[in-house]
């Protein structure tokens, strides 16, 4: 951080009262929830948006002349604005609403179906979740071309050496993610990006795990496309964005056939509609996509700068005190990390102990994560993931290891 960029204090009592959540009990204990990288939670003001919507002006978008329908169209097109001004897209048409990061990456690898051919060659990293490797493995299938992945390291980063090595002119795609969902590892995409235009290759990045912890800025990326979830940034699920750079939205043909997505339909011949609708058929998630909005004006009234340096602040605490647990290993230790701790415990199952943190009240992930490959890579079926967010407190944490310990003792 330079000296001229102060980050702002962040009050975290005053934050958690916008949790309804967070007052909850589960077992007889306050809730402690340690599972954001799975599903973050929702502010009251978010939850308020949803509620007007579904009180007030519930109407399908795009197609009626009447007041509710036209009220909701404005809302969900200036949620689109938003989105559109967070992640610093060029053109309001580059945001297409999807139902999550799933869904986007699976537009995207379904396009190329049609671009892509035998002796084509597509980049994956070892640190993916299953999303943004099994797409590709089919549009591999379906067109013939070769799926190629960067390797990791024993500290979860990517082996860049590795990747120049892969990269020449048959290279047409590279997928990588910005942060890993089982390891925490913040990838440098600025770099991967700039050394995949080199080759002419375009490059997706999935947001899922950044878009809560880091905003950025597609242009200055200059990132082919960009995935994310709502639900991982404080918003709804069922509702998710993916950014792709305007001339190459247009060369991918549509997703899915139906209503919305097209110009004139007849027998003979149909149509297709311009930018975004093209990839937009059926009736949306209209409430998802206002309360999208609404997520990312909670998330700026904080401020990301303020947000990651809690958060960094959390991981380092909850990090010093892990590694003194006697056995424990932690599994993700790059130089570049967001607020997810994955660790083991001799050999205790990740899932005993998970469910005795569970009876404590809190709430971990265990198992892969939908990331075999990194497991595999470990020689290890899972892993227990304990992921923060910025309404997270040190006092969890310590509540957390407390209860931790226990479950060791019981456990050995
Ligand atoms: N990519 C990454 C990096 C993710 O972490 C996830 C979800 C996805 C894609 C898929 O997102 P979706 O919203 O379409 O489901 N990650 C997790 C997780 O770590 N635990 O539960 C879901």
């Amino acid at each position: 951080m330079s000296a001229t960029q102060k980050h702002i204090a962040l009050n975290v009592d005053a934050i958690r009262k916008d949790f309804p959540i967070l007052n909850r009990e589960v077992n007889g204990k306050p809730l402690i929830y340690f599972d954001n990288a799975a599903t973050s939670q929702t502010p009251q003001q978010v939850i308020d948006v949803i509620v007007d919507y579904y009180s007030n002006y519930n109407a399908n978008i795009h197609r009626g002349v009447h007041a509710l329908s036209q009220e909701a169209t404005d809302a969900y097109e200036q949620a689109r604005i938003k989105i559109q001004k967070h992640f610093n897209a060029k053109h309001v048409h580059e945001i297409i609403y999807t139902s999550g990061t799933t869904h986007g990456i699976n537009l995207v690898a379904n396009g190329f179906s049609s671009l892509l051919k035998k002796g084509d060659e597509v980049i994956v990293s070892a640190l993916e979740h299953h999303s943004n490797i099994v797409p590709w493995q089919m549009l591999c299938e379906r067109t013939g071309a070769t799926l190629k992945v960067i390797p990791m390291n024993a500290n979860g980063e990517l082996v860049l050496s590795e990747y120049d090595a892969l990269l020449n002119k048959n290279t047409k795609l590279v997928f990588v993610n910005h942060i890993s969902n089982a390891l925490g590892t913040i990838n440098p995409i600025k770099s991967i990006i700039e050394k995949a235009h080199a080759v002419g290759a375009a490059v997706l990045v999935d947001g899922a795990q950044s878009c809560p912890h880091i905003r950025p800025d597609v242009q200055a990326l200059d990132v082919d496309f960009y995935v994310c979830s709502a639900h991982k940034i404080c918003g709804p699920t069922g509702v998710g964005m993916l950014y792709g750079k305007e001339e190459w939205l247009k060369k991918l043909p549509p997703y899915q056939g139906g209503g919305e997505m097209i110009a004139e339909v007849s027998f003979e011949k149909t149509t297709y509609a311009g930018l975004p609708h093209k990839f937009e058929a059926g009736t949306p998630n209209v409430c998802g996509g206002i309360a999208f909005g609404a997520a990312l004006d909670y998330m700026n009234s904080i401020g990301f700068d303020t947000i990651a340096n809690y958060e960094n602040e959390l991981l380092v605490y909850a990090t010093k005190q892990l590694e003194q647990i006697e056995g424990l290993k932690i599994y993700g230790t790059a130089k570049e990390k967001t607020s997810v701790i994955s660790f083991n415990v001799g050999n205790i199952h990740p899932y005993d102990i998970g469910t005795i943190l569970d009876k404590m009240g809190i709430a971990v992930r265990t198992g892969h994560h939908c990331a075999q490959p990194i497991m595999d890579y470990y020689k290890i079926p899972g892993t227990i993931r304990a992921s923060f967010m910025f309404y997270n407190t040190k006092e969890e944490i310590d509540t957390f290891i407390t209860a931790l310990k226990k479950a060791v003792i019981m456990l050995s």
